[in-house]
């Protein structure tokens, strides 16, 4: 039973964004909850009040502030959030969108938003601008999937993003997105934006060429916490965020104790009987994470 519909799917291909409410169940979410405040819960101050930077006029900016409590994948915290990114569901969806069998994971950051401790309101952009050197792709498989996972409800005061949708931005501007959205085009566009607001457990499916902007946190003692998970095609080198080894000291026994082949693959181990393997680099890789399962490599060869 898929957790997205036909319909759904259809609506994030032709307009670039849609919210999947209830995709994940709270069962699934709470420990995952439990896992941000440990990471993050402590730096939040509840009596901290809304804050308004903004300039007369301006809808909002980018700011560092905004970005304090965001983090890569791994997470020192249980293996809950670590695999949120890589639930089999997600990976179902990521598959259907991009209409290829083998897809990877390029991104996963988690996010805590603490209502004061920024103007979280930004100006409208597309995240191509630091997903890729050139442009979003036309061609389905090489296009990407970016899900904004909910671990707490989210509602416009506490911050939903905006977006608009394909159809009324090119009502604005054609097929001409600039990614840092000109000046010219913000009111037009916030005239047209909807919001992604949703409960705990939804996802909120996008596309890199979609016109979007996190709004600001006003209700007092609000948090809003959210994990991202960006899928592209496997082998797409013109799309890239992370390059998992780098974070070596993180705890990636997590992914190799814990997930299944088909989930590793997303994250560029490759699939047993692919010809990387071979004995001796089963038994190297065993070394390295002597609580991995090789058994399905092992049977391969
Ligand atoms: O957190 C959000 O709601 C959106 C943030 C965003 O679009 C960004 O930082 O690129
Ligand atoms: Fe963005």
């Amino acid at each position: 039973m898929s957790r997205f519909s036909a319909a759904q799917l259809t609506q994030w291909r032709n307009e670039g964004g849609v919210l999947l409410e209830g995709f994940f169940n709270a069962e699934e979410i709470e420990p995952c909850r439990a896992d941000m405040d440990l990471l993050y819960g402590g730096r939040r101050d509840a009596a901290a009040p809304a804050r308004n930077d903004k300039k007369a006029g301006e809808i909002g900016v980018f700011s560092r502030d905004q970005f304090r409590n965001f983090d890569d994948m791994p997470f020192q915290c249980s293996p809950s959030l670590n695999l949120l990114a890589l639930h089999p569901a997600l990976i179902e969806l990521a598959r259907a969108a991009l209409g290829t069998e083998e897809v990877h994971l390029y991104q996963s950051h988690s996010w805590a938003k603490f209502t004061g401790e920024a103007d979280f309101d930004q100006s409208f952009h597309c995240d191509f601008k630091n997903h890729t050197l050139t442009v979003p792709a036309e061609t389905p498989s090489q296009r990407t999937i970016n899900c904004m996972i909910y671990m707490t409800d989210v509602t416009d005061e506490l911050g939903a993003i905006h977006y608009v949708p394909l159809s009324a931005s090119n009502v604005v501007c054609g097929g001409e997105r600039d990614p840092f959205g000109p000046e010219e085009v913000q009111d037009a566009l916030k005239s047209r934006e909807r919001s992604g607001a949703g409960p705990a457990g939804s996802v909120f499916a996008y596309g890199i060429d979609v016109y979007h902007r996190g709004t600001n946190m006003t209700l007092p003692g609000g948090i809003r916490y959210t994990l991202t998970a960006s899928f592209k095609a496997a082998g797409n080198d013109m799309v890239g965020w992370s390059a998992w080894p780098v974070s070596f000291l993180r705890p990636w026994h997590i992914f190799f104790e814990q997930c299944t082949p088909d989930q590793l693959s997303c994250i560029g181990v490759p699939r047993p009987g692919q010809p990387f393997w071979t004995a001796e680099t089963v038994r190297r890789t065993q070394k390295r994470w002597p609580m991995w399962d090789a058994q399905p490599y092992l049977d391969a060869l």
